[in-house]
């Protein structure tokens, strides 16, 4: 019984729930699902506050052990679920997991205009049915120079005709691959082995569980 408590957020928009969710389901652990509207609710935002300090989607519950920020949640879940009984989830060569935190880290604080341009609400639903959208607006120009330096990493991570930056998949790949798809799912333009990279990040199992939750129409984002 591992006693584990994801909870999210109802419009199923949250990159960030998605990188928690792709770990649970990765390191193969059953556990249950609580949704909460965005905006969190005050009286449950103070909840969250006094269990896990940060109040914010996706918290981890643990039994007593409450924890927010998704990274802090993938890598609480690989020290406390390690292998060889749970898969891995971050690269064993210490390079790589460097590396694959560098472009987690980058992916959280950087590309503000793209993620505002190309919302997770515009990525999620056109990707559970394998379709794009056709009447996205044109990228401005902080949002292209985002786009620009997207691929400008990935290309350099993601060898052409790899679906994982590393010889392994790792955590970092759902992230870059979502990133990735901001653009896939909106018809701007990205090589094309970088479209199938992040085409495959959704294709595991562990992401179709979150894009299976996904309403048709999210509009929130
Ligand atoms: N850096 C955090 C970001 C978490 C975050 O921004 N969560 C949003 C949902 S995507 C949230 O809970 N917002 C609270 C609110 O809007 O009331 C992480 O990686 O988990």
């Amino acid at each position: 019984m591992t006693n584990l408590t994801l909870y999210g957020e109802s419009n199923w928009v949250s990159p960030w729930v998605l990188h928690a969710m792709v770990a649970l389901e990765e390191k193969q652990l059953p556990y249950e699902l609580q949704l909460v509207p965005l905006p969190i609710p005050t009286g449950q935002r103070a909840e969250f506050e006094d269990h896990a300090v940060l109040g914010r989607v996706p918290i981890l519950r643990h039994g007593d052990v409450w924890i927010s920020e998704s990274l802090a949640i993938s890598e609480y879940l690989a020290e406390t679920f390690p292998i060889p009984n749970h898969p891995r989830i971050f690269p064993a060569d210490l390079v790589e997991r460097a590396r694959a935190r560098q472009v987690m880290s980058m992916l959280r604080t950087s590309l503000f205009a793209l993620r505002e341009a190309r919302p997770t609400s515009s990525v999620f639903a056109v990707t559970k049915h394998n379709t794009t959208n056709n009447d996205a607006t044109p990228l401005s120009p902080a949002a292209s120079a985002d786009a620009a330096e997207l691929i400008r990493v990935a290309t350099r991570l993601v060898q052409p005709g790899a679906i994982s930056m590393f010889a392994h998949w790792c955590i970092a790949d759902i992230d870059l691959g979502l990133a990735l798809m901001r653009l896939v799912a909106n018809n701007d333009s990205l090589p094309a082995p970088l479209a199938t990279y992040a085409r495959a990040q959704f294709a595991r199992p562990s992401a179709q569980v979150y894009l299976r939750n996904v309403p048709d129409a999210a509009s929130v984002g």
